[in-house]
């Protein structure tokens, strides 16, 4: 007896219900046509007259995550809102040996590609701006089958709005002619035609340098409906030169020019902005109404990239040319809507209020039956990168929501919430609140997730009958995640949607879900081709950006609420909670009694306040700084060291000194008043700056095992290695020689304002994720460990360590349970001093001496064996340069090592 409310028609699912959400340059212009030597819109008003757009291209597709970051809703609303572009250039990476990470469409990437594609293209529909689908590709040889296919694929999806715009080679070179050009274009205008009348744009010879031969070139158009592009870089290419006169000429032959990729600085993207030559360009564009998209949208490490962050949650942050293109923009515009049809848009649909106990639904839940089960039977959960196994780190993101145990006995989030926000006209929805990303010790990007089990168990759920898949959200900017059972290294398919502070329905299509880019390309597929029947989980993921401060990771919104996720075409019995629909009149909200109330009191696990301590028992002091000097007990030295070498701009106020060389480490235990400790290592006065430095920038304390640094020691019987240290977060890294790709073994500490004793099993020590080539820590071997104190690139202006030291002391093999053949320790009764270029050694012994001498940079300078009486010797350094040096000496099971100083 329960009605299936049908306020969902199939209409408002329909695969392209994409329409403007605000008023812009398309429905004011309508259509971009070519008219003459100018553009016009198909808007009565603008019938006639010559219509300037002006905004921005992407960074080629197929390139690093600085470049594909942009490919996103969220940075085109952004450049809308912030930049005010009026078009946007889909830069579609084809093939390319610079920008392709092979993820070009036709280098393994032609899924990502129209993933990418419906990204933009739909964001610049949604924004009602001009958007310019771009064959990316810089070479000879057009592959023009290939393009016809695109076209055509691309014409066919959206060649009925008027925001799209064709380019159907953006930069013939290597020799090729015009007239290979136009006849690459020819068939692309072909294929187009069949089903769209929009603008094509024609490049031409020399990087599209050459629009007076691409304006007499024989084009052959049946809509005559297109313009030749130029491409100029004002530092190299002057607005009073060739470059210029080439462009008059093509207006002259009444045929439109379009600058859709220009730069500020010189050819190669490279450079710095050039303001007056970009000037003279600016001026001669306006004159002759040349509408322009300048390169490049993108954060990649050129002058040319307009932003220099990808963490867009806290905007754009501007580059140099970025600050002076932005200027340039068509700022005060009053668009007004013309009323002309785009494409065939729906408008939005209202909530579904419930589905009956075993009807047949397409929807998978609107929570209308207020539990926390879906309709498919499986139920809804969140989860944090605080519940992380701890393998990669473990974060401290939160929400507000409680817990409750589920039926399968495991407490999860409760995220079921009472409806919110006046256009939700439903009972119930599901949500996260209060969202707090923090990275803790992860060393991925922070994430809290809101995710739907579709079955009761683990079982794999069937979504092939769906054409596409719906939901309506309120908050923060997300990842929607369809999670397979074919993927197994969490690289799921998703798409991004932007922060919304209204109620704002999403409808997805398979092709775009994509993959990222973690090097794992040959295992990424196409949903619609396999996966849709083993679906396990949808999941909604709020996410930051790794190695980013969490003061500036936070997403926009702190809440996300999801309602009526909806599948269409599937049809299954509901399994519902409720006999009856709920209405708005009769049901109140969901009272805290009819939940299972958080268990938090009951589960906190206290821990037994204890005063039975383990008795931690010392196998092996590496150092522990007490004789106030920088050699370890191994021999080895303590050193620190900073980006500077890598042109990082780094800094520490510990004393240098040129005799080691290198700067003072060892401070005595008097300089931190809770020091109980005769000496410590440390680094002080810490500051960030990455100067011009690639990556994050950083300082570390580090150290050589041993004086001969080309060997390390071993610690295979070194079952828990322990440190104490107050300060600074930092990463200690363990180094065995192995590793040549700055893939250490690593462990991440949090800040500690008061000494902390740490340790950590050998196994904890773990490389980072991104590492190609794992190999096992030798511990037999260990060289190096390092403290590096890492800030975040882009962000030092802002970020600095919360403490701006870190004291690092008593570094030690523990465990009482296994025994150790330890090096042996140091013995009274040999003891050394240097005078002048003479080595003093005082043995209590007699018996077999050996002494060795390093440089400090591990190379043995100086070795003798000597059978010695007890009492004192010398050993003459004469031939020794001045310098630093670690000294070694055994005698019998004593040993002792020092550093000198030769003058
Ligand atoms: C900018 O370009 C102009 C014209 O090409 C050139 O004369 C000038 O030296 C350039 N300015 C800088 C700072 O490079
Ligand atoms: C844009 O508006 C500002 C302030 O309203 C005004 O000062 C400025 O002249 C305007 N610019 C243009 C190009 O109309
Ligand atoms: C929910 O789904 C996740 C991901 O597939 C799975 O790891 C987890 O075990 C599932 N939970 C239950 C109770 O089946
Ligand atoms: C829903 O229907 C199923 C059978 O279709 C039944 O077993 C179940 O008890 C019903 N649930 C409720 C809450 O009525
Ligand atoms: C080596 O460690 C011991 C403690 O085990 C300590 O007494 C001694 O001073 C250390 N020697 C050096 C050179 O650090
Ligand atoms: C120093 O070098 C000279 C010349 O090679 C050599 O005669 C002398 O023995 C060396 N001294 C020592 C202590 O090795
Ligand atoms: C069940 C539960 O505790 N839900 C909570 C989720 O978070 C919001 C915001 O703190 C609370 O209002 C809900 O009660
Ligand atoms: C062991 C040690 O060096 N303790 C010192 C800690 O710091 C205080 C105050 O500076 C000194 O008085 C202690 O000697
Ligand atoms: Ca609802």
């Amino acid at each position: 007896m329960k009605k299936v409310l049908a306020i969902l028609g199939l209409a408002a699912v329909s695969a392209m219900a994409i329409s403007a959400n605000r008023i812009g340059p398309v429905s004011t212009y309508g259509e971009l046509k070519a008219n003459g030597g100018k553009l016009s819109g198909t808007c009565p008003q603008y019938a006639n007259s010559a219509v300037q757009v002006k905004g921005m291209s992407l960074f080629w597709s197929s390139a690093a995550d600085s470049a594909t970051a942009f490919y996103t809703e969220k940075a085109v609303n952004l450049m809308v809102k912030d930049m005010k572009i009026e078009v946007i250039r889909f830069a579609m990476g084809v093939k390319n040996e610079n920008f392709d990470k092979g993820r070009g469409y036709l280098t393994g990437g032609e899924d990502l590609q129209k993933a990418y594609l419906k990204n933009v293209v739909n964001a610049a529909i949604e924004n009602d701006i001009y958007v310019i689908i771009d064959w990316h590709i810089e070479s000879g040889d057009g592959y023009t089958s290939d393009a016809v296919k695109f076209f055509e694929y691309a014409a066919q999806q959206y060649g009925s709005y008027n925001n799209v715009i064709f380019e159907v080679w953006n930069e013939p070179k290597d020799g090729a002619s015009m007239g290979t050009v136009a006849s690459h274009a020819n068939s692309v205008i072909n294929a187009i035609r069949k089903y769209s009348d929009n603008l094509v744009l024609i490049g031409s010879p020399e990087w599209s340098s050459h629009p007076e031969e691409c304006a007499s070139a024989s084009i052959s158009d049946s809509k005559k409906n297109y313009a030749c592009t130029l491409h100029f870089y004002a530092d190299s290419h002057s607005a009073n030169g060739d470059y210029a006169n080439r462009a008059n000429q093509a207006l002259g032959k009444n045929v439109p020019v379009f600058a859709s990729e220009w730069g500020t600085v010189n050819a190669n993207g490279n450079g710095g902005a050039n303001q007056s030559a970009s000037q003279a360009w600016i001026n001669w564009m306006n004159d002759n109404k040349v509408s322009w998209a300048n390169w490049s949208a993108s954060g990649v490490n050129e002058g040319s990239a307009a932003f220099n962050k990808i963490n867009l949650d806290n905007g754009l942050s501007y580059s140099n040319s970025g600050n002076m293109v932005k200027g340039w923009m068509n700022k005060n515009m009053t668009y007004s809507d013309c009323g002309l049809e785009n494409g065939n848009s729906s408008s939005q649909s209202g909530f579904s209020t419930g589905i009956a106990n075993g009807t047949k639904t397409d929807m998978i839940d609107d929570m209308e039956d207020n539990d926390r089960y879906a309709y498919t039977g499986g139920f809804w959960s969140a989860w944090t990168d605080a519940n992380e196994n701890g393998d990669n780190g473990v974060g401290q993101s939160t929400i507000s929501n409680g817990t409750w145990e589920n039926d399968f006995g495991k407490t999860v989030y409760d995220v079921l919430l009472p409806k919110e926000g006046s256009k939700n006209t439903s009972n119930y929805m599901v949500g996260l609140k209060k969202i707090k990303l923090a990275k803790g010790t992860y060393q991925y990007a922070p994430y809290v997730d809101l995710g739907l089990n579709l079955t009761k168990d683990t079982a794999e759920f069937d979504m092939s009958a769906c054409k596409s898949i719906s939901y309506k959200f309120k908050g923060a900017s997300h990842n929607f995640r369809l999670e397979t059972s074919l993927v197994t290294n969490w690289n799921f398919h998703h798409v991004n949607k932007d922060a919304s502070d209204e109620w704002k329905e999403v409808e997805l299509t398979w092709d775009q879900f994509n993959q990222e880019d973690w090097g794992d390309n040959d295992k990424h597929f196409n949903l619609k081709d396999k996966g849709l029947s083993k679906v396990k989980r949808l999941a909604w993921e709020v996410k930051g950006v790794q190695n980013v401060p969490d003061n500036q990771n936070q997403p926009s919104l702190d809440y996300l609420f999801v309602d009526d996720v909806r599948c269409d075409g599937l049809s299954i019995t509901a399994i519902s909670g409720k006999t009856s629909t709920p209405t708005s009149s009769s049901s109140a909200p969901k009272s805290s009694s009819s939940v299972t109330p958080p268990s938090s009191s009951s589960s906190v696990v206290v821990p037994p306040a204890s005063s039975s301590s383990v008795v931690i028992t010392d196998l092996l002091v590496i150092d522990d700084v007490e004789d106030g000097n920088e050699v370890l007990n191994t021999t080895g030295t303590w050193y620190a060291y900073t980006d500077n070498e890598s042109l990082g701009k780094s800094s520490i106020t510990n004393v240098y000194d040129p005799n080691l060389p290198g700067y003072v480490v060892v401070f005595p235990g008097s300089a931190d008043p809770t020091n109980g400790t005769q000496g410590f290592v440390g680094l002080t006065g810490i500051h960030w700056d990455e100067g011009d430095y690639a990556y994050d920038p950083f300082v570390a304390l580090g150290l050589n095992t041993n004086a001969d640094t080309s060997i390390g020691i071993d610690l295979s019987n070194c079952p828990v290695l322990s440190y104490r240290y107050k300060g600074a977060a930092h990463t200690i890294k363990l180094q065995d020689g192995q590793v040549t790709d700055f893939a250490f073994h690593n462990r991440m500490l949090l800040d500690a304002g008061d000494w902390t004793l740490v340790s950590f099993k050998q196994e904890e020590f773990k490389q980072p994720g991104w590492t190609q080539t794992k190999v096992n820590l030798n511990w037999a071997n260990i060289k190096k460990i390092s403290w590096e104190v890492i800030g975040a690139k882009g962000y030092t202006d802002t970020f600095q360590p919360e403490f701006d030291y870190l004291y690092i002391d008593d570094l030690k093999c523990v465990d009482q349970a296994i025994g150790i053949k330890s090096i042996a320790r140091t013995a009274t009764g040999l003891r050394l001093a240097a005078k002048g270029h003479d080595l003093n050694i005082m043995t209590s012994k007699s018996g077999l001496v050996k002494v060795q001498v390093f440089d400090m940079t591990g190379h043995t300078v100086k070795s003798v064996s000597e059978n010695m009486q007890a009492g004192a010797h010398t050993v003459s350094l004469e031939n020794l340069t001045a310098g630093s040096y670690i000294v070694r000496v055994q005698a019998g099971n004593a040993k002792k090592s020092a550093r000198i100083t030769l003058k």
